[in-house]
């Protein structure tokens, strides 16, 4: 460790999520925030490796590849699900080799949503903090998870306040919100005539309800986002055959923003506990206004009549009502929150502060 000033330099091994490659769109929103967590770290001088799944992309940052299988997605468990790992797991590849090299670096900072990371926190010499990417999902997590901050205080961080009221251990969840790298995105002041819907494409996601609500607003909605399951999307595009959608495919945030940057409104229609919503920051910094459910992170992003409107959960008939009060927001107002709130530099901050303080009360 170095101190420059009052501040201590770092050396900080991530390691990623297993369920796919950095840059897949496997990882959802955990690898946006990878990224932008890693490259705020870096700005601030400290150095930071990622462990991750073998054919990861992450321009600027030393990734240490690892091979093996990947996990299935926790979404997919059920809530009394039994820990299981395939054959040659990703997951265990990449734990014991973070065991192997712990020593080169202050502390790990886990993006894993799995039981095993949090189960050999107390076998690694170097401190563990854990971002914890959902709200509780499975009994066997929320134990593991449960128990790690009862041994380790202060190393669980969440993305919402509504995020943790989702686990026992709520009060004792740190909360980070989110950013982004907000010179990726172009604000646009004029619309089109469309709609915006970004996340991958599962039944959690709710896109059912936004296709249904954007067709009754007789608004044309595109969709942007990674489609894991392809007969789920068959299966929507069955249902809605006379709807107005088109899917703009799952697109590096170059592309993503320049498209929906021109949508009227970003609809996030979220049937689960919505962990964050990164997307509703991208949005945002491009002067989107968000129309979304009063359900999860978005509840806590969208500032209702400022930044968008915030709808009665599953109520179609709201979210085109609030399509239809569109002009009453500013989509300057929409940029300039995203600026105060979400920005690489505030969420850096938040991170270097958590991530001082696991160190202390590690060297206490
Ligand atoms: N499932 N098992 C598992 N592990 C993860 O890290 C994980 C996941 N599902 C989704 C996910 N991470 C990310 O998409 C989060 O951003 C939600």
């Amino acid at each position: 460790m170095l101190s420059t000033g009052n501040r201590t330099l770092l050396k900080v091994l991530f390691i990623s999520t297993p369920v796919g490659p950095i840059g897949s769109g496997l990882g959802g929103g955990v690898e946006l925030t990878l990224r932008n967590i890693a490259q705020a770290m870096q700005q601030r001088g400290h150095q930071v490796s990622v462990l991750a799944p073998a054919s990861s992309v992450l321009e600027g940052i030393e990734v240490i590849s690892v091979s093996g299988v990947p996990q299935p997605t926790a979404q997919t468990q059920e809530r009394q699900s039994p820990i299981s790992f395939p054959g040659n797991s990703v997951l265990a590849n990449l734990w014991d080799y973070a065991r192997q090299i712990q020593h080169r670096y202050d502390l790990l900072l886990n993006f894993a949503y799995d039981w095993l990371p949090f189960y050999l926190t107390p076998f690694f010499e170097r401190p563990i903090a854990h971002l914890v990417s959902m709200g509780s999902l499975t009994d066997a997590m929320d134990q593991m998870i449960a128990q790690t901050v009862e041994r380790f205080p202060g190393t669980i961080g969440v993305h919402s306040r509504a995020q943790a009221a989702t686990f026992s251990f709520e009060e004792r969840c740190r909360c980070l919100s989110n950013g982004l790298d907000l010179s990726l995105y172009q604000f646009k002041a004029e619309a089109e005539n469309c709609l915006g819907w970004v996340g991958r494409i599962a039944p959690e996601k709710g896109i059912e309800d936004a296709i249904l609500a954007a067709q009754q607003a007789g608004v044309g909605l595109k969709i942007w986002g990674a489609m894991p399951d392809q007969r789920y999307w068959q299966t929507v595009c069955q249902r809605y055959p006379e709807a107005n959608f088109s899917y703009e495919g799952f697109c590096p945030t170059e592309q993503l923003q320049a498209g929906l940057g021109r949508c009227r409104a970003l609809l996030m229609t979220p049937k689960w506990v919505e962990a964050f919503g990164n997307v509703a920051i991208e949005a945002l910094a491009c002067g989107v206004p968000v129309i979304a459910y009063r359900r999860g992170g978005p509840a806590e992003i969208v500032e209702h009549g400022k930044t968008g409107w915030l709808i009665e959960p599953d109520c179609i008939a709201e979210l085109v009502e609030a399509i239809a009060q569109l002009d009453q927001i500013d989509r300057h107002t929409c940029r300039q929150q995203a600026e105060a709130r979400f920005s690489m530099q505030a969420m850096g901050d938040r991170v270097e502060a958590w991530l001082a303080q696991i160190l202390r009360m590690s060297s206490e």
